[in-house]
Parts: C-alpha cells; sequence; structure tokens
C-alpha cells in the first residue's frame, strides 16, 4: 500500500449526477518524534561526536558540525524517527553517556 494512496474502494457513483466521485482518503501517517541532545558544561566534545557517529550514522564531519551546534546553541535536533526508533536512540546514547559517566542528556518531543 503507498502512503499517499487512499485506502477506498476506488470511483463511486455520485446521489444522481452521473458523475463519479472519489472518497478521500483517511490513511494517517504515524506521528514522528524530533530526537534532541542537550549542551553541557563536563561531556568532552569527542564523546559527543563519537555519539552522533556510532548511534546517529554521521560522517566525523556531519557529527563535528552538529556537536558544535549543540556547543554553542545549547540544543539541537539530531534525528526525526517513529517513536519506537527515537525511544531507542535516546536510551542507548543515556545508557553509553552514564556507562562513560558523562552528564550528557539526549531528549525526544513530537514533532
Ligand atoms: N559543552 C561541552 C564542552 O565544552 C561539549 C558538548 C557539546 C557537550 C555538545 C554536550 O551535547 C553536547 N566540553
Amino acid at each position: 500500500m503507498s502512503d499517499k494512496g487512499s485506502d477506498d474502494d476506488g470511483p463511486r457513483r455520485g446521489d444522481d449526477t452521473g458523475v463519479l466521485t472519489k472518497p478521500r482518503a483517511r490513511t494517517q501517517r504515524p506521528p514522528l518524534y524530533k530526537v534532541l541532545l542537550l549542551n553541557d558544561d563536563y561531556t568532552p566534545m569527542e564523546f559527543v561526536v563519537h555519539v552522533l557517529e556510532r548511534f546517529f550514522g554521521m560522517t566525523h564531519a556531519q557529527a563535528f558540525d552538529l556537536m558544535l551546534t549543540v556547543h554553542k546553541k545549547g540544543v539541537a535536533v539530531v534525528g526525526v524517527f517513529s517513536f519506537e526508533v527515537a525511544e531507542t536512540k535516546v536510551a542507548q546514547v543515556m545508557d553509553f553517556a552514564r556507562r562513560h559517566q558523562h552528564p550528557l542528556q539526549c531528549t525526544m518531543e513530537k514533532e
């Protein structure tokens, strides 16, 4: 099934005009969630770069640029995912940071 296609049974005959009308599709797209990384004063820059490479599939250059954005602005969106994937990414980052005793914070919010 296409994500933009209709779920109906195709054209229907109108009341008495002979015009075929196509009912609007009511298919809902699942909600998406932004994963946010927060700045802090203690987590080493290289650790954040490694997190972005490891859990968000970024190149070193992409990860470095985004780390600097978080460092300067305080927060940035690092990806947009389904609820389940976003929840997993947040848990992976929080667990990895905790295991390395860094206070790095990662959260999610509905788009
Ligand atoms: N501000 C940190 C430092 O100066 C680096 C940092 C960047 C920490 C991004 C967290 O999400 C973060 N060492």
